[in-house]
Parts: C-alpha cells; sequence; structure tokens
C-alpha cells in the first residue's frame, strides 16, 4: 500500500523538522506532501531542506493562507493524481504523534475507507487540556453526532487515514468546509459515499511551538454546518427520502493494538519520484526562525 501523508502548514517553522524526522521514523515508507501557504517564517524553505535530507518530501507551495480545507482538498487531489493508495492527513505542530500512524493505517482497507483517530475512545486521550476544554469539544462532537447519526465519537479529529478509493468517490471540489467543519463534512461525505468508518485512539498533545490558526469563525461555522446538515436529514426523512443519511449504523471500532515494529508498507517504492512532481523542491537548509499555543479540537 503506497501511502501519501498530507502535512498542511502555515507558520510551523519551530515545528515543521521534528515532525518531518518523526514522520520517516515511524513510517519510512510513507512519501510526505507538506502544504504551504507561503508562511512568512521560512516554514516551506526549511520543509525543503529536511525534503533534501531525508528524501520522498515534496513540497506544495500555495501563494498565500488560504485555509486547512483548501490545503488538504489540494494535498489529497496531488495524490490521487499520482496513484496513492491511502492518504493520512495530521497537524504538522506535534499534536499528533507520527508513531500512531501505523495504527491508523492499519484497520484501512476493503469496506473500511476511513479510519479517524479518536480522543474520545478508550484508549484515547488529551492529557494537557482543562475541563473546560475537555466539555466544550466533547459537546461539539456529541452535538454533531446526535445530528448526523453517525455513531463516531471524534468527527473534529484531524489524525485519520482515507483510502484513495473513497476520496475518488468524494466531489472535494465541493467541499467548502475549513477546520472542524472540514473534518466532520469529509467524515459526512465518506460515509454518504457507501464507506465504512472505524476509529483508533490516540493521544492528543497540545501543541509546545507556534500558535493555533483555527478561529471562533470555524467553530461556529462547524456549528451551523452540522444544524444544516441535520435540518436536511430530518426534512428527507419526513419526505420519505433516505439519501440523506451516512450508511454507517455502527461503524467498527478498533481497541488499541499492539505497537508496530515494521513499516507501514516495506518496499519503499512509490508511485513517481519526487522530482518528477510540479512544485518538488530540493534546496539548501534554511536557518530555523521560531514561532509561537493551540485550540485543539
Ligand atoms: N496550508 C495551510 N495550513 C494551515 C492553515 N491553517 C492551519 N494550518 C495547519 O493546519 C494544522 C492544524 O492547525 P492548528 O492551528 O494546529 O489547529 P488546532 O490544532 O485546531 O489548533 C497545522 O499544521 C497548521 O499549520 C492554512 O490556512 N493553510
Ligand atoms: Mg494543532
Amino acid at each position: 500500500m503506497s501511502v501519501l501523508v498530507v502535512l498542511p502548514t502555515y507558520q510551523e517553522a519551530a515545528n515543521i523538522g521534528a515532525v518531518l524526522h518523526r514522520l520517516r521514523s515511524a513510517c519510512p515508507s510513507a512519501h510526505v506532501l507538506v502544504v504551504d501557504d507561503a508562511s512568512p517564517d521560512g516554514t516551506a524553505d526549511l520543509a525543503a531542506a529536511v525534503g533534501h535530507e531525508l528524501g520522498a518530501i515534496d513540497i506544495l507551495r500555495r501563494p498565500g493562507k488560504s485555509g486547512l480545507g483548501s490545503a488538504y482538498r489540494e494535498g489529497f487531489a496531488w495524490g490521487l493524481a499520482r496513484g496513492f493508495d491511502a492518504m493520512v492527513e495530521m497537524d504538522a505542530d506535534l499534536s499528533h504523534d507520527p508513531a500512531s500512524i501505523p495504527e491508523l493505517l492499519r484497520p484501512l482497507g476493503g469496506s473500511v475507507e476511513l479510519v479517524i483517530g479518536s480522543r474520545y475512545i478508550p484508549g484515547g486521550s488529551i492529557p494537557q487540556w482543562k475541563a473546560h476544554r475537555r466539555v466544550l469539544s466533547r459537546a461539539g462532537n456529541v452535538y454533531a453526532d446526535a445530528l448526523l447519526g453517525m455513531a463516531v465519537t471524534d468527527l473534529t479529529s484531524g489524525f485519520r487515514a482515507y483510502s484513495a478509493s473513497v476520496l475518488r468517490r468524494i466531489d472535494l471540489a465541493a467541499i467548502r468546509a475549513d477546520g472542524y467543519g472540514f473534518q466532520i463534512e469529509m467524515a459526512y461525505r465518506a460515509a454518504q459515499a457507501g464507506a465504512e468508518l472505524a476509529e483508533v485512539p490516540i493521544c492528543f498533545t497540545d501543541r509546545v511551538e507556534g500558535r493555533s490558526k483555527m478561529s471562533l469563525r470555524t467553530i461556529v461555522e462547524a456549528l451551523a454546518l452540522v444544524t444544516w446538515w441535520g435540518l436536511l436529514r430530518v426534512t428527507a426523512r419526513g419526505a420519505g427520502r433516505t439519501l440523506q443519511s451516512p450508511r454507517i449504523e455502527s461503524p467498527a471500532r478498533i481497541d488499541r493494538v499492539a505497537p508496530v515494529v515494521s513499516p507501514v508498507a516495506t518496499d519503499g517504492t512509490f508511485p513517481v519520484s519526487p522530482s518528477d512532481h510540479p512544485g518538488a523542491e530540493r534546496e539548501p537548509p534554511a536557518p530555523a526562525s521560531p514561532a509561537n499555543r493551540s485550540t485543539g479540537g
């Protein structure tokens, strides 16, 4: 299985080097695409330097900050065009531990086409969060779950693995939500497209370096979208239609499994070499510059 890890970055100069090195150790055969929105702190140049050192790392440089959702849409399209079998999404701020990627990928295959790293199933955790943040995040997830009927505990989690097959069935260009709304919408669309969803436990660590880019606007957008889809479901049900209902009555829940010793794929081959890609970069190392905290999800 060829795996592409899509890493959206905006102002992650203080984290990008560490996350790329940890990714390579945890998943030696995975290819990485950093999608950077012209971060003024030089994140893209730092990523390119690490890419030069480690190989199999591409940088997609976009002209300006266009949002997390748009970065993932473009990253997925990039991976689909190059024939990757699976795509992992994760934050580049070390909130998501690259060591969990093999566990995210393990259930993928067959009818399971989306695996979500969950903080809210047994084994999952958010060690540093204070009670009010836990309550807010949990309440948002319970609300979304109740309205969408998905039986998923962590719809806003941004640590996931998708099969290329389900990404091909989703009209990525039609997805407009950003931030948390993007994560919820992707899970909802995947379920509507017939995917079976699974959750594996993850430990979410608050970022130490840099600052969160999530705003109140993204939280409001997510709540509004969930409410809208919930209303559509109720209306459709009232009209005797079932099209709006996602097809997951009881998604598979996979409990924590033994630590992975072998890499996800062992052949080390990728569909194309990095230098074949438009936007592929090999540049000399640039000096790191520190940046600055997190809302989580
Ligand atoms: N390319 C790109 N990446 C973004 C943008 N906004 C956030 N990110 C990245 O998306 C990931 C999640 O954002 P973060 O601010 O950590 O959100 P939080 O974990 O919910 O606080 C991080 O790797 C960010 O650098 C954006 O507009 N464009
Ligand atoms: Mg984060």
